[in-house]
């Protein structure tokens, strides 16, 4: 569900252009989701990626599997595409001569740990070997990115989240993912290959449900240096002058419900 917004009118009222998909480490038709609710399989454990453990998809999302490790609370899940390296069918760790490991803050006893796989796997429905893809799309070559262009981001704080986003800054291989309509406090830096960046269309081509950006306010914030002390200001322009500022702790930019305090 894509509410109402719309990234071609979104382009034009911005004059940004959208990041091509080249510039992506994704494929360009997006990878199918065979996969279904109550499946287990593989995952490296996110919080110890040297283990990896058993994990029960609990949610769908366009190409994403939800997922949560066996043996671990429901406070901790988290998002992999399909075609992600990090999930494989039940059986390949051993096959690679691995060991099934506990997750990160395993619920029971360590020592309960292979009477507790043996349950879990017991009439588990495995998710079949042929709906995994083959492998991740390769990395372009290089950092095709510029400051300014458009994409589709996972919201890291909130990775349920695909967001519009606008890259900030480029440092190397890496790139600012900063979110339209937000303040600062989501933004990070990836490497250009990341898995957690989409062209602009991936969530509606995937059927992924895209955020609007946070407020129409901040995506335009005129370059100012700041009030006159005792200037009568209007609150928009205040408040425009605050974010630029001293940012902030990632609200959206909305209207104060209450009075402002009587200093204002
Ligand atoms: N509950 C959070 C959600 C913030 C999401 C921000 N993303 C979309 C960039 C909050 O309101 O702070």
């Amino acid at each position: 569900y894509q509410g109402h917004f719309s990234w071609e009118k979104y382009l034009k009222e911005t004059g940004a252009v959208a990041a091509p998909p080249h510039c992506f480490r994704q494929s360009t038709t997006p990878p199918v989701n065979e996969f279904k609710a109550g499946m287990k399989l593989e995952a490296q454990d996110p919080r110890n990626t040297t283990s990896t453990c058993i994990a029960t998809v609990v949610g769908l999302t366009g190409s994403r599997l939800r997922l949560r490790l066996d043996g671990s609370d429901n406070k901790n899940d988290f998002w992999r595409l399909v075609d992600s390296s990090e999930i494989q069918p039940i059986g390949n760790c051993e096959k690679n001569g691995g060991m099934l490991q506990p997750p990160l803050g395993f619920r029971l006893n360590a020592s309960s740990w292979p009477m507790f796989l043996l349950k879990t796997l017991n009439g588990a429905e495995m998710a079949p070997a042929r709906i995994f893809h083959k492998q991740e799309p390769p990395a372009p070559e290089q950092n095709s990115f510029q400051v300014g262009m458009k994409l589709e981001a996972v919201d890291r704080k909130n990775p349920h989240f695909i967001c519009p986003a606008t890259v900030g800054a480029l440092r190397g291989v890496e790139v600012l993912i900063t979110f339209d309509g937000w303040r600062g406090a989501f933004d990070y830096y990836c490497r250009y290959d990341s898995r957690d960046i989409f062209p602009v269309g991936w969530c509606a081509l995937t059927g992924d449900n895209l955020q609007p950006p946070g407020t129409k306010e901040s995506i335009n914030i005129p370059k100012k240096r700041g009030p006159k002390p005792g200037s009568k200001l209007s609150w928009a322009k205040r408040t425009a002058w605050l974010e630029e500022t001293i940012g902030g702790p990632g609200r959206p930019i909305s209207k104060p419900r209450g009075k402002l305090p009587a200093s204002w």
